[in-house]
């Protein structure tokens, strides 16, 4: 059989180069690189920059045509032989303030690794082929997560967006302008382009691949997710010669909302409800000196939106009832997303290139789960047919710089995405 018998998926499957995409996996993880083996390199920062940059040089070696949209969202292009809207694959290239050196990153790479095997196998698809490396899907410098992809499914977020604020006081906006002149080399393209589908392949974060000792994971959605901010008002005084019947300590508010936070969560333990009081800003943060204002972060999700409902409604109550005084509890939610199901054809496609891959390579067939972790693949649902692939992640950790999965399972990873990117790309 010679190999244009072959069909074009598995062609594209089997021309996945294991060391190729291990080696810009080192590459890529080495902007940002931390001694202890994680990665630290948050949204358009300057060393986000520098590796955009690394992703735009690979891209072009690949004979990739590269644009950029208004939120500073990367894409990079193989033509096909039509002028069709394209298929899409990609993911983040950013990462948490302690990050690995996958979270993100492997889509990325992996969608590039799919064309540089399209390339070697010498296939010319129907549809153009795009790799996007999505701005800001963490969420952790500028909130909310996942900027890029909502604002290019949805260009009317932009704007509030761009007056979101990070911690030295810098915003969204002006990080972003400086991004776009650093890659003004770089042609625009619009945003809420019609894209033919979205594919994302992503390290799973959780443990139910690892348990199961399966390689591959066909996705079957992602759980809903919010974000508050609360923020808590007191009055400054001294530590040693303020009677506790005297004061107004933010931190004793603050720390008597979270306790009814945590209450509730263990409540609910059965419906799998995650809650994380992640970030805490203290002022004025010393020793002896009563806080006159505390901020926390509230990141809860679940697979059942109805039980954020109640949480919401018994967090909108904790912060009235710790009213002391006005203005002393401030409540805010700035970032919200119902539960994601992806649809039953994309399903199917990423259970057949998953299964192939699975099988050639002698391992356990997929198994479909449900996302914990939030994707830009969320947002893309919105836009066009969309699906995930997921593989194990070692110990089920993530968003830790011990973050790690085994190279032959980055690669079947990848193998399926070929089989499932040229399939579509040829349809
Ligand atoms: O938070 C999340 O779920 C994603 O990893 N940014
Ligand atoms: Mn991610
Ligand atoms: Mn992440």
């Amino acid at each position: 059989m010679n190999q244009h018998d072959t069909p074009v998926p598995e062609r594209a499957q089997d021309h996945v180069n294991a060391s190729r995409l291990l080696d810009t996996i080192t590459a890529l993880a080495a902007f940002g690189g931390r001694d202890d083996g994680g990665v630290s390199r948050q949204t358009l920062t300057d060393i986000d920059l520098a590796s955009r940059r690394y992703l735009i040089e690979q891209a072009r070696a690949l004979g990739c045509d590269v644009s950029t949209d208004e939120c500073a969202n990367l894409f990079f292009r193989r033509p096909g032989r039509s002028d069709l809207p394209p298929v899409l694959t990609g993911s983040h290239a950013d990462t948490q303030p302690v990050g690995g050196k996958l979270d993100g990153a492997y889509g990325v790479l992996a969608g590039l690794e799919v064309i540089a095997a399209l390339n070697d196998a010498g296939i010319e698809t129907l549809r153009p082929i795009e790799v996007v490396a999505w701005t800001n899907e963490e969420g952790s410098r500028f909130g909310p997560g996942a900027m890029g992809s909502s604002a290019f499914v949805d260009p009317t977020r932009l704007a509030e967006y761009r007056r979101s604020i990070d911690g030295d006081g810098i915003s969204f906006g002006t990080a972003l302008d400086k991004a776009l002149a650093a890659t003004a080399d770089v042609q625009r393209s619009p945003m809420a382009r019609p894209m033919a589908a979205c594919l994302e392949l992503h390290i799973e974060q959780g443990p139910i691949l690892e348990a199961d000792e399966v390689p591959l994971g066909v996705v079957n959605g992602i759980q809903s997710v919010r974000w508050y901010r609360v923020e808590c008002r007191g009055v400054m005084a001294h530590a040693g010669t303020t009677p506790m019947d005297r004061r107004s300590d933010a931190m004793a508010t603050a720390h008597h909302i979270a306790q009814q936070l945590y209450s509730f969560a263990q409540q609910e333990a059965s419906t799998q409800l995650r809650l994380t009081l992640g970030r805490w800003v203290v002022e004025p943060n010393s020793v002896n000196t009563i806080p006159d204002r505390v901020e926390f972060t509230v990141d809860v999700r679940c697979v059942d939106e109805s039980v954020l409902d109640r949480f919401e409604t018994m967090l909108n109550s904790a912060t009235a009832a710790a009213v002391s005084a006005p203005g002393a509890v401030a409540l805010t939610c700035f970032f919200r997303r119902a539960p994601t199901h992806f649809p039953e054809e994309m399903k199917e496609l990423v259970q057949r290139a998953c299964s192939r891959a699975s099988a050639q390579a002698g391992r356990k067939q997929p198994i479909a789960l449900t996302s914990g972790a939030f994707h830009d693949a969320m947002y893309l649902a919105d836009h066009c047919p969309t699906g995930m692939i997921f593989v194990p992640s070692k110990g089920g950790i993530s968003h830790n710089a011990s973050e790690a999965t085994a190279p032959e399972d980055l690669v079947l990873g990848v193998q399926a995405l070929a089989y499932a990117v040229a399939a579509l790309a040829d349809s």
